[in-house]
């Protein structure tokens, strides 16, 4: 017995030992627990750590082996809100009780449940590994649920559900990249994972290289992981995924209404010079009928690429090209990028030294590398004061006529690729390395560019980025970089915008046409249709590549372009909307069917996967132009053809020929889609009469339709034109709601245009509408792309012309 004793008492001793020496920390167990309020702390045998109620569906959770430190963001910008809840803990268990979710914290060993208030298991740290460290490397371990799917993560390539892969966020400089490269551009470090009808969201906030497995070479967790700093992370739980999304728009802020005059078409190439070719540019798209908005130059707009200023011999006088330009209705863009030359005499250098708002060495030199100019400092963005000294600057643009800023190579890219990790960062006061820094760099500029720019104008600027992180939508649209001329890159294109829009960024573009090489003739048309349902629509490619506006393609090619470029105008005022919908939601404009159609296995499967939702109404099935067949998912519900107003039975898959001078796009049963006359730049006002699509349905549906100037900020005070119009599927009835708010609609007669309805039984508007309103029913055109209106023979669409009304009314059919 004795020896039994002495046995086992070498065993505890080993075992102990070998935890000592283990290369892993474990968290181990909670041996103190502090609650206050929405707040407890905790210290675990090798461990700090927090949980905060943030709201009934959030809870944040904090851990780091040392003491944990300031607790800053650059992402989060919601503070935790006062949340009815109960808060109990026993010799085993905390218990956390809000009136959406129930959260256990076992304390041996400290281990994290999140439950549903029925009891099932929305998530779990995987029992044995829970939480650890190897060296500065936190990992936090789940418990991988049977058939469990994950999405999300921001800019990330492969396929729809990340299962099985692994990932990194680094912000990269990405020239040319694969369909499977990782990591790119931006680092959203947020996902959704979805099992057993459940969903939840998970956003690790720590600007550190992160790492994600979602079970790559692993069948037992999925985990994330920070190469320094906190193990932060925020847990979202709603029934539907649309809440997750908004959630963490909430908590990661939201974009504001962009202009108007963004939403356009814009015109970009590496690099439109000199200002004859801007103005050949700019006149061929008037003469041809091209309907666009921007013009975009790239870097040879630039005094030998030195940032503020410009070219003399290329553009001598670019205020006054950019107001011929505007007299045209377009805008002007430029490109920035952070590198700024290091040169004597000139000012931004001399300036910046002299102010002292470029990153540094620890001896406190400049940090210096090469880039378009030559040898650059760079501006601390991290630091007030770098803020501060690129707003100023940023003036520079204003001044000469630019409403667009286009932040670019701020990963922070320069040629080599490698930035020592030892260059020190303000990160607002904190002080940090670049390998804390490195993350949010990018975003931080096109903050300082969005703030700067509308310092300076008072207006809404138009704002882009490569770079960024978490929360980047506050400040900036995004575009997928330096992708390639190939089929496979335009779908992956369509995922990267979708995966952006379930992580909370709504204002996303890509190169259409391909950055790298040429398409093929079929490829740029496909592009440039799939192009027209992109939040952002631009058209880029390289420098020596071949021309790429709508007239490169020959002449079948350019009609296309401009059928689909005058759709994208037909449609702004849904698109509007559908942004007002981000503003106020935090929903995306491209919406992955995982939205909506969350617990559907058919989304995932990579046949269907590029498709998706453009706002509520529109279902986008991009295909490769090289196909001459494609297999298409319809979820649940009826989906009229656009073009012809077919219907398709839902929760099918249907084999459609396809042909290239008509993208396959289906609208919803029950949608509202308002529509405005073509114009050829949103600076042209349209006509009087806003069409207002209706598609007849079973399901009830509501569209907010929204308006106001497209310019000025004052619809945060209340200048806005918003009604609501709801598609009442039980009482037959479309109810629009009385208008709200202090903006003058440009429209003041409403075309209703009824689809699928057989009768209309009456339009009920109360003592305003009289009878000669109801002058309708006479058969208009299918829609088709180009807009013209030509009767079709028994064609069921029928539409009614009233006169702007502004109180409530109805539609009983
Ligand atoms: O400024 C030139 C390019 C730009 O056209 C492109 O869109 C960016 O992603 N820029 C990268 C610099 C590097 C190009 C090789």
């Amino acid at each position: 017995m004795k020896r039994l004793f002495f046995y086992l008492f070498c065993f505890v001793i080993a075992l102990s030992a070998d935890a000592q020496n283990s290369p892993v920390l474990v968290a181990g167990n909670i041996k103190t627990v502090n609650i206050e309020k929405q707040k407890i702390t905790f210290q675990t045998d090798h461990a700090y750590g927090e949980i905060t109620i943030f709201s009934p569906s959030i809870i944040r959770v904090r851990l780091d082996k040392k003491i944990l430190g300031n607790d800053f963001s650059y992402a989060v910008v919601m503070p935790p809100q006062q949340t009815k809840c109960s808060i109990k803990q026993d010799d085993k268990k905390i218990t956390i009780l809000t009136d959406s979710l129930s959260t256990t914290i076992s304390k041996k060993p400290f281990a994290i449940t999140f439950y549903t208030l029925d009891g099932k298991v929305i998530n779990e740290d995987e029992k044995g590994l829970q939480h650890s460290w190897v060296a500065e490397e936190a990992t936090a371990y789940k418990h991988m649920q049977e058939a469990e799917r994950f999405i999300g993560l921001g800019e990330k390539t492969g396929n729809l559900d990340r299962r099985g892969n692994g990932y990194t966020n680094w912000n990269y400089d990405a020239f040319g990249y694969s369909t499977g490269q990782d990591p790119l551009y931006s680092s959203i470090p947020f996902y959704i994972g979805i099992h057993h009808g459940l969903n939840y969201g998970i956003f690790l906030d720590n600007t550190y290289q992160t790492d994600f497995n979602f079970g790559a070479s692993n069948n037992r967790f999925s985990s994330f992981s920070a190469q320094g700093g906190e193990l932060n992370y925020y847990f979202i739980y709603h029934k539907k995924l649309a809440d997750i999304i908004g959630s963490y728009t909430t908590l990661t802020g939201r974009m504001k209404m962009p202009p108007l005059w963004s939403l356009g078409y814009q015109q970009n190439r590496y690099s439109y010079y000199p200002e004859t070719e801007v103005m050949r540019i700019a006149q061929t798209l008037r003469e041809k009928k091209i309907p666009a908005d921007g013009i975009t130059l790239d870097i040879h707009y630039m005094d030998q690429y030195k940032l503020f200023t410009w070219d003399k011999t290329r553009f001598g006088d670019p205020l006054a090209m950019n107001k011929k330009l505007n007299a045209m209705g377009l805008r002007t863009t430029v490109i920035v990028d952070p590198g700024i030359k290091v040169e004597k005499g000139y000012d931004a250098y001399e300036d910046g030294v002299k102010k002292g708002v470029f990153v540094k060495y620890p001896d406190s030199s400049d940090f210096t590398a090469q880039v378009w100019p030559g040898w650059c400092h760079f501006p601390d963005f991290t630091a007030v004061k770098g803020r501060d000294w690129w707003k100023e600057k940023i003036s520079f643009f204003s001044n000469t006529g630019v409403d667009g800023i286009w932040n670019d190579m701020n990963e922070i890219a320069s040629w080599g690729q490698k930035m020592p990790s030892n260059i020190i960062f303000n990160y607002d006061g904190a002080l940090a390395s670049h390998k804390q820094a490195h993350n949010v760099y990018g975003m931080q500029m096109a903050r300082a560019s969005f703030e700067g720019a509308i310092a300076a104008t008072h207006k809404r600027p138009f704002n882009l980025t490569r770079a960024g992180y978490a929360g980047l939508q506050r400040y900036t649209a995004i575009w997928t970089g330096d992708n390639r001329s190939e089929e496979d890159h335009m779908l992956l294109g369509v995922r990267l915008m979708s995966s952006l829009g379930v992580s909370g960024v709504a204002f996303t573009g890509m190169d259409i046409g391909g950055f790298t090489g040429n398409p093929s003739v079929s490829l740029y048309a496909r592009w440039i249709q799939i192009g027209a349902f992109n939040p952002y629509f631009r058209n880029h490619t390289a420098v020596n590549t071949k021309s790429s506006e709508p007239w490169s393609y020959g002449e079948e090619v350019t009609e296309i372009s401009r059928n689909y470029i005058n759709l994208r105008y037909h449609l702004l005022p849904y698109l509007y909307a559908t942004f007002n919908e981000a503003v106020n939601k935090g929903l995306p404009v491209v919406r992955s069917l995982a939205i909506d159609y969350t617990f559907e296995p058919k989304v995932y499967n990579t046949q269907f996967q590029n498709q998706f939702l453009f706002g509520q109404a529109f279902l986008v099935a991009p295909f490769e132009s090289t196909k001459d067949f494609g297999n298409i998912y319809f979820p649940q519900g009826r989906w009229y053809n656009l073009y012809n107003d077919e219907q398709e039975q839902g929760d099918t898959e249907k084999i459609i020929r396809l042909n290239l001078h008509k993208l396959p796009v289906f609208v919803k049963e029950s949608s509202i889609v308002p529509m405005q006359s073509l114009v050829q730049t949103t600076a042209e006002k349209p006509t009087d009469t806003l069409v207002i699509h209706i598609y007849k349905g079973e399901l009830n549906n509501s569209f907010n339709y929204y308006e106001d100037d497209g310019e000025s900020y004052n619809y945060e005070k209340g200048d806005f034109y918003k009604r609501n119009i709801i598609y009442d599927a039980v009482k037959k009835q479309i109810v629009f709601d009385k208008v709200e708010g202090s903006f003058k609609s440009k429209f003041t007669k409403l075309k209703v245009v009824f689809h699928g309805f057989t009768a209309i039984d009456k339009i009920n508007a109360g003592k305003t509408l009289k009878d000669d309103f109801l002058s309708f029913l006479n058969p208009i055109s299918r829609f088709d792309p180009q807009g013209t209106a030509s009767p079709i023979e028994g064609c069921k669409v029928k539409s009614v012309i009233l006169e702007n009304i502004s109180t409530r009314f109805e539609i009983k059919y």
